[in-house]
């Protein structure tokens, strides 16, 4: 059901590592109302956020230089820093953690603070970017291995495709527009996800809904898609349905499918439903929850984000080796 109140929840979020501080910067862009935490191993990355809002961890073993892409050094940090990570925490009713999974600090470290946000009795989310496809298979393993400890130790964890487009596949785009374009799609995402859980009254599902959807055992993963002008709805859709990514997990197979659809006041409920019903089959059974998001800060615009999980039988079946999720 719909709440009346826009006041957000209580929440709390925490980047963790280069790209996951980078991340949570970004969606302070769009949500300003909420509180942000900068945890990371290197002093130098953490200098562009303001003092008050960062917290160095691990100088002991890394001199404030970073892990050099270790996940145990990254893990071992958080640790050491529990006491002053659990103060920054407290009060939170909602944790959301960004990190990129294919690094050292946000892999190792990531995981520990989502726990610490859950001893302390916060829902506790993490949001993890999956390393790019063309890197090392031992860097996609520590991935796999990171987000397994992630979903051991927090409510839910949301895996971010860092997906590059056909065009940079083809050769076409430039690496630092290739990252830009990438960075841009988690940042979408993570923005979406923070919404879901912060905004109750973006919600036309409950809480529970969302919570039953994110905290499946085998984790959640998220698609997004924007588009304007004609069919925008529609082509927004089934670009978050039709990600390379979310190929690979079979998106039909899923059995929780949260569609949330957000657009500026001009959205109509006839463009919702024709876009809606052109991608009715996104579930194994069909049946999906529909959310919308009307946001006077889009203009034309439409975002659709899904989040989709329950995956498990597909997931035992290839429990040997993990999909090479970024295949493109
Ligand atoms: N989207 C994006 N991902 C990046 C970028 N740089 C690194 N990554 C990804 O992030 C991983 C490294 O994570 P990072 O946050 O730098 O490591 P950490 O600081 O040790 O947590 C790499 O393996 C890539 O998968 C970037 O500029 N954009
Ligand atoms: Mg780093």
């Amino acid at each position: 059901m719909a709440t009346e109140t826009n006041t957000p929840r209580n929440t709390l979020v925490v980047g963790v590592g280069t790209v996951g501080c980078r991340l949570a910067a970004r969606i302070r862009e769009h949500n300003d109302e909420l509180r942000f935490l900068f945890i990371d191993t290197d002093k130098y990355t953490l200098s562009v956020y303001r003092p008050a809002d960062v917290l160095l961890i691990g100088e002991q073993e890394t001199n404030g230089r970073g892990t050099g892409k270790r996940p145990d050094i990254g893990s071992r940090a958080a640790e050491q820093a529990e006491e002053q990570i659990k103060k920054l925490l407290a009060d939170a009713e909602i944790v959301v953690v960004t990190a990129s999974f294919g690094g050292g600090t946000g892999a190792g470290a990531a995981p520990v603070v989502a726990k610490l946000a859950r001893d302390l009795g916060s829902l506790s989310i993490v949001a993890a970017i999956d390393p790019f496809a063309f890197e090392s298979s031992v860097k996609v393993q520590q991935a796999y291995e990171a987000l397994q400890h992630a979903g051991d130790l927090s409510e839910a964890v949301v895996r971010i495709p860092c997906m590059l487009p056909p065009s940079a596949a083809a050769g076409e785009m430039s690496f630092k527009d290739a990252f830009a374009n990438a960075e841009e799609y988690a940042a979408r995402a993570a923005s979406s996800l923070v919404r879901m859980v912060a905004n109750p009254g973006t919600m036309q599902v409950d809480f529970g809904d969302l919570r039953r959807v994110i905290s499946e055992h085998d984790g959640a993963v998220i698609g997004i898609g924007c588009a304007k002008g004609e069919n925008r709805v529609e082509s927004a859709i089934r670009q978050a349905c039709n990600s390379s990514f979310l190929d690979v997990y079979r998106i039909h197979t899923a059995t929780n499918v949260l569609l949330q659809v957000s657009g500026g006041e001009d959205l109509t409920l006839a463009e919702v439903d024709d876009g809606a019903r052109s991608v009715g089959g996104i579930a194994a059974d069909g049946d999906y929850l529909l959310s919308i998001d009307v946001r006077p800060d889009l203009e034309d615009e439409v975002i659709a984000t899904v989040l989709l999980s329950g995956f498990s039988a597909r997931k035992r079946e290839s429990k040997e080796a993990p999909p090479d999720e970024n295949a493109t």
